[in-house]
């Protein structure tokens, strides 16, 4: 089941200053940086706040790291702004994402990839979801 948001992704130009407007604006302090080769960004996960199912929900700041990265590419269309929203699952990633292709949704990756802080993600079209890039993540793998 999709039990919580888990994040909403905004993209940003300057990872390190758009971090300081969000801890010096609204006093987020919980922030945990790291880098995605893979997905192409740079991000700071601000945790906002834990959710019943003993996880938490964030903001996640993008800053791409290559210029042909998916962030790099939408902010050159778009500018800052929130990129896509972040559904966690109690169960597994592949699970929903096999569920929700059978009601003819494309989910983007075959296999499950690396997110942020030991998750796993996959994500749906935006074209098949009412124009929002829509993110599922599972905290860690089922199988440890
Ligand atoms: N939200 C809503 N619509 C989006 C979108 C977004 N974030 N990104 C692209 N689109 C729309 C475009 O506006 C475009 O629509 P039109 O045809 O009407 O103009 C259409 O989708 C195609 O967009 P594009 O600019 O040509 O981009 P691509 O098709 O090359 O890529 C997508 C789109 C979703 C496949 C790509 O962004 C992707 O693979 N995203 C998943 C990976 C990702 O975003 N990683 C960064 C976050 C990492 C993380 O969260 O950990
Ligand atoms: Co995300």
């Amino acid at each position: 089941m999709l039990t919580r948001i888990d994040h909403i992704g905004i993209a940003c130009r300057d990872l390190e200053a758009t971090a300081e407007f969000y801890k010096a604006t609204y006093g987020f302090t919980d922030a945990h940086f790291e880098v995605n080769e893979e997905q192409g960004v740079r991000e700071c996960m601000l945790k906002i706040n834990e959710t019943g199912d003993g996880a938490a929900s964030y903001l996640q700041l993008i800053e791409p790291i290559r210029d042909d990265s998916a962030v790099a590419k939408w902010l050159e269309k778009n500018g800052e702004g929130v990129h896509h929203i972040a559904f966690g699952t109690d169960g597994t990633v592949a699970g929903e994402a096999a569920e929700i292709a059978g009601k003819g949704v494309r989910v983007l990756y075959d296999a499950p990839r690396n997110g942020s802080m030991g998750s796993l993600i996959n994500f749906l079209h935006p074209k098949d979801c009412h124009g929002v890039l829509t993110e599922l993540v599972q905290k860690r793998p089922a199988a440890e």
